[in-house]
């Protein structure tokens, strides 16, 4: 390289993001890459290969604007394709039913799809174990449309080749929302069935010293074999695996007993928006063996629940995986839980809603198959890298264990009354500080204040993540410094980030109302660097790398009942940034560990949610005796924040003081005194920086080690090994 007179550093900021998810939900599942590989699990990553990920957003005039995401454009070096592992993946056509047969069907004339995998390292820790993600890519067949070839209709030919090699096209960017595009089926399909027919391949030649494809009885798949769901949108493996396996002559009972003892379902969401319900039409036309199956597996259960509750047609009602109305139907999430041996939420809080609500039917027939397995995220990713010199801090203090086995960050509590390793910490945040600004300055152009608290929100916009309410306090603190500018006020950095799903338009006004916001504040000259707004352009993985290790103040603000986890709670915990927080999701495990003086709690707990909800809650009683809060929602509403457009949040006002589900208003007021008690402890760097500290001592148990860990033994019944192989 440097013959060259190229720095490493400058191609690494070259390559692109693989932005092959939309959140929390894929970035989990790298985290768990990582882990698998570390702890020495023969674990595969199954995905899609999208020519487009998520696309790059571009602030223009303060509103988002979407750009494709090229991010094969100069190719990948990391990658190869495996063309001898291509799979034949079937859509549409129609039955051949043997007799009354529900193992003998033939599925012909389908239009066939290839599935090309492309395969990507995933190096465990320094233990020379290297699994692989491997992400199918879609081909026409070479035969794919020939009768227009042979016709003469060379561009229909051409196009039908295109409709194919659609399927991976391009990412579906909404997260945490269902949408129900034929193309999205077709895609989850392509996943699973490929994905499948690799694994049985696999199994079916993998009889230790023998090359040749030998095992002929599936008795040990289960027992070789585990497929963890990431969510219903792989659901479709149940009927998929019984096709495979009937398809290869088991009967229907030896399929089904195998599939459940193999497959397991892990549930990320309980927003009803979220949750997958395909239409049976559009699966009668693409997946017709799928759906034929689909309604015996449905069948059967529902004569087990007959049985188990009898003369409960509400229940089964609730409880069938076809829905009859308004329109049949598939719910995705009770196909999952029927097929699986295992169903797990993602926290505490949020295994415990499911069992309570979602699923309670389910939960009633099967309380054994329900579990929680808490989220972690990978230290190697979220600290060694990309926070390097808090890293040789902790080695210096503690040896490197704590890479492999993070529980070990508990003995930096003996350095919390240590004046100099506090001092050593807030050095090195000071340090990630400087570079933040740094480059908000040349990004963006907003110079800001390095003594300011570094306050900052980050993940995809969505109205249960309370940006607005962020946005709220913004305005009061900004209302509060132009009342009395010479009062002394604890400098503020705020900042945001993150995409909104193009059609979700209230999630893209609340980017423009930050921006807006902005605009305002950051020009006005009583303000001054007491207060400055910052919207994070393009938030991804690199970007987070370098806002997280520079953060103060984490901002984790969701109605308690709505984030099944979060991980970039975790994130911000283990490089050293408070929490301002709900007891939602892992933030309730996180204040467990770290003891509730050592984190900033607000708001309506779940069970005063439930109530407030069913008392009916209207938000007129939070604003009618509230002054801060009537005049930053007056505001809002009459046009301050855009003078030249004076009704364009006035929607958004409307909202919160007419309807408000998420209840901002209902936690406005805690919310303020939090930050006046964030403030406060901001001004005294000793308390500050102890807290910061034990907040690092106490982030072990969210490594996504132990998480896999309970996977392994709780689900895959497999033992981790930190065992170094040789090279
Ligand atoms: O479990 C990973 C991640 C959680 O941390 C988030 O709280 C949750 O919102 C997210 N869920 C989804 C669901 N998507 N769908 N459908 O992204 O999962």
């Amino acid at each position: 390289m440097s013959s060259l007179g190229l720095c490493l550093n400058q191609l690494e900021e070259m390559e692109e993001d693989a932005g092959l998810g939309n959140g929390g939900l894929g970035r989990l599942a790298a985290c768990f890459l990582d882990s698998m590989a570390t702890l020495g699990l023969a674990a595969y990553g199954y995905g899609i290969r999208y020519d487009y990920g998520i696309f790059a957003q571009k602030i223009r005039e303060g509103y988002q604007q979407e750009e494709p995401d090229l991010w094969l454009k100069n190719g990948n070096p990391w990658e190869i394709v495996r063309h001898e592992y291509t799979q034949k993946v079937k859509f549409g056509g129609r039955l051949i039913r043997h007799r009354d047969s529900k193992e003998q069907v033939k599925w012909v004339d389908t239009t066939d799809v290839l599935a090309v995998p492309y395969d990507t390292p995933v190096p465990g820790y320094k233990n020379n174990v290297v699994n692989v993600v491997r992400l199918w890519s879609a081909k026409a067949p070479n035969c794919f449309s020939l009768e227009f070839f042979n016709d003469g209709d060379y561009l229909k030919a051409v196009f039908d080749r295109n409709s194919a090699e659609n399927i991976s096209r391009v990412l579906y960017p909404k997260d945490n929302m269902f949408e129900g595009k034929a193309l999205r089926l077709r895609q989850e399909y392509f996943l699973v069935s490929a994905s499948l027919q690799d694994a049985i391949r696999r199994y079916k030649s993998s009889q230790p010293g023998v090359f040749v494809c030998k095992r002929e009885s599936f008795d040990e798949f289960p027992n070789k074999l585990a497929f963890q769901l990431n969510d219903t949108h792989p659901a479709l493996a149940i009927p998929e695996l019984m096709r495979l396996l009937m398809d290869e002559g088991l009967t229907w009972e030896q399929s089904w007993n195998i599939t459940c003892r193999t497959c397991a379902y892990t549930n990320h969401t309980v927003l009803p928006e979220a949750l997958e319900r395909w239409p049976v039409e559009l699966m009668e036309h693409l997946l017709p063996r799928l759906l034929d199956i689909i309604y015996y597996i449905n069948h059967l259960f529902l004569t087990e629940v007959r049985r188990r509750f009898p003369n409960d047609e509400g229940r089964i009602k609730r409880m069938s995986i076809v829905e009859e109305s308004p329109n049949k139907q598939i719910n995705m999430a009770n196909l999952a839980i029927v097929g699986s041996h295992a169903v797990n939420g993602v926290s505490k809080i949020h295994s415990d809603l499911l069992k309570s609500s979602v699923f309670k039917d389910f939960y009633e027939m099967y309380p054994g198959r329900f579990q929680n397995k808490t989220n972690g995220i990978t230290p190697r990713r979220w600290l060694l890298l990309c926070n390097p010199d808090l890293a040789e801090l902790i080695s210096y203090k503690l040896g490197d264990g704590w890479i492999r086995h993070l529980n070990q960050l508990k003995h930096l509590t003996q350095y919390a009354d240590d004046q100099c390793a506090l001092d050593n910490i807030m050095q090195i945040k000071s340090r990630n500080k400087q570079r933040l600004a740094e480059f908000v300055c040349k990004n963006y152009g907003i110079i800001i204040n390095c003594n300011s608290i570094f306050d900052v929100q980050v993940k995809r916009i969505h109205e249960y993540k309370r940006q607005l309410l962020n946005c709220l306090h913004a305005i009061v603190m900004y209302n509060r410094i132009k009342q009395n500018p010479n009062k002394h006020y604890v400098p503020r950095t705020i900042m945001i980030g993150g995409k909104a799903a193009p059609g979700y338009h209230v999630a893209k006004k609340i980017i423009k109302l930050f921006n807006n916001l902005a605009r305002k504040i950051n020009n006005d000259v009583d303000v001054g660097d007491k207060l400055k707004l910052v919207f994070l352009e393009n938030y991804r993985v690199t970007l987070a790398e370098k806002v997280i290790p520079a953060a103060d103040l984490s901002e984790q603000i969701s109605t308690a009942g709505t984030e099944a986890s979060g991980t970039g709670n975790m994130k911000f915990m283990l490089n050293g940034a408070l929490t301002i927080g709900t007891l939602d999701g892992a933030n309730v495990e996180m204040a467990e560990e770290m003891g509730e003086e050592n984190m900033f709690i607000f708001g309506l707990k779940l069970h005063e949610v439930e109530e407030l909800r069913s008392r009916g809650y209207n938000p007129a009683d939070y604003y009618s005796c509230n002054d801060e809060l009537r005049e930053a929602l007056e505001q809002l509403r009459d046009g301050f924040f855009c003078p030249e457009c004076p009704n364009l949040f006035t929607d958004i006002a409307d909202n919160l003081m007419h309807h408000d589900y998420y209840l901002l208003l209902a936690d406005f007021q805690s919310y303020i005194e939090c930050q006046e008690r964030v403030s406060a402890a901001y001004s005294d760097p000793y308390k500050w920086a102890r807290m910061c500290l034990l907040n690092i001592a106490s982030a072990g148990k969210f490594s996504a080690d132990r998480t896999i860990e309970e996977y392994a033994r709780d689900i895959w019944n497999v033992t981790p090994s930190y065992d170094i192989i040789p090279a």
